[in-house]
């Protein structure tokens, strides 16, 4: 009965297993997976948008070399999640139509435009770095195709962290404008990112089931103070200064304080009106239209490879 599989699958949950696809799930469960994990996927293909930008203006042929392995990543990223989320029974087509028609949210960073170089290193370094942060737990998803796409991108984000931080080094350790660009692209990136950990806990309406569901392992709040304890330090090796006069070690906390997010701006950003929403979804509609004589080919082959084998 319907009551002994609810049983089941919330004694898996109270156990911290695992839920593959076949398995009986309630419907508001697999509703909440397909809302994420193509949110996620969105994220990832969006994402590759702002860090494009630069590949053609890359200053040397290594970093060019990068950059365009980056970006292909989160190309890879989003094919793994979109697959992940297919084993919930929705189709590729259908989370694509929600996204190209403005009914699926994805990270409210990609809606911000990438001005100068050293944005694609702060990407790499604060960007990356928040989103490994929120990631590591979802290794440990209680749905399993996500947990387990988790793993092999949270490495790619690893080294995509690295790579920006890296680049940031150097460029510190160049000419007075070089280091000007950095400072530039952190002030303009560090409250963005910040925000990209979603609303504060007590205004995140899906914590608190995603939470018991074993999708979500840390509210937003602590994944949030954790990246700001985590950033701190490096910003000090780097030699930069967070745009941020109220950032300072709480010793009773044993933690930073950190001022006010500006959350209606984030709200407005997320709900279309942040300054590259269009542009950016005006990206992925073109390149969908453009990609529609490979669909159109591939299916045709397809068809007749099916003709060929009834014969
Ligand atoms: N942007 O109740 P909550 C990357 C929405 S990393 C836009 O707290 P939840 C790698 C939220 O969807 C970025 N919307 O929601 C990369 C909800 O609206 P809904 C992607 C946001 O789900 C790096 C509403 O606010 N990572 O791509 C944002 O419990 C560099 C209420 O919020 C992921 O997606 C936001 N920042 O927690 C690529 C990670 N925050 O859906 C290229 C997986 C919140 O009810 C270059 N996702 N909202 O209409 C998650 O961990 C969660 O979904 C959260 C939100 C934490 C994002």
């Amino acid at each position: 009965s319907e009551q002994a599989l609810q049983a089941q699958f919330d004694e898996r949950i109270d156990a911290n297993g695992r839920i593959e696809p076949r398995e009986w799930m309630p419907e508001a469960y697999r509703k909440t997976l397909v809302r994420q994990i193509s949110q996620h996927a969105h994220s990832e293909i969006v994402g590759m948008l702002p860090e494009g930008n630069w590949i053609s203006r890359a200053p040397s042929l290594k970093r060019k070399a990068i950059l365009i392995a980056k970006v292909q990543d989160e190309g890879g990223h989003g094919l793994y999640l979109y697959s992940a989320a297919e084993t919930l029974g929705t189709s590729r087509d259908q989370m694509l139509d929600a996204l190209h028609t403005g009914k699926a949210k994805y990270s409210s960073i990609f809606n911000y435009p990438t001005l100068n170089w050293a944005d694609v290193g702060v990407i790499g370094w604060l960007v990356d770095g928040a989103a490994i942060m929120n990631q590591i737990p979802l290794c440990r998803c209680s749905y399993g195709p996500y947990a387990r796409a988790m793993v092999r991108v949270c490495k790619e984000e690893s080294f995509h962290q690295r790579q920006g931080y890296e680049a940031l080094l150097v460029m510190m350790q160049g000419t007075a404008e070089q280091k000007a660009m950095v400072q530039d692209a952190v002030n303009r990136w560090w409250w963005k990112c910040l925000a990209m950990f979603g609303p504060p806990d007590a205004d995140s309406p899906n914590s608190a089931q995603g939470m018991r569901w074993g999708i979500k392992r840390i509210s937003n709040d602590d994944l949030r103070q954790k990246f700001v304890d985590a950033t701190v330090p490096q910003a000090k090796v780097l030699g930069v200064t967070l745009p941020d006069p109220d950032l300072k070690w709480n010793e009773a906390r044993q933690a930073h304080d950190y001022g006010q997010i500006d959350w209606d701006e984030f709200w407005s950003t997320v709900n279309g009106n942040g300054p590259c929403n269009k542009e950016r979804l005006g990206a992925r509609v073109k390149a969908w239209n453009d990609g529609a004589w490979v669909r159109d080919a591939a299916l045709a082959h397809a068809k007749k490879q099916q003709a060929r084998q009834l014969k």
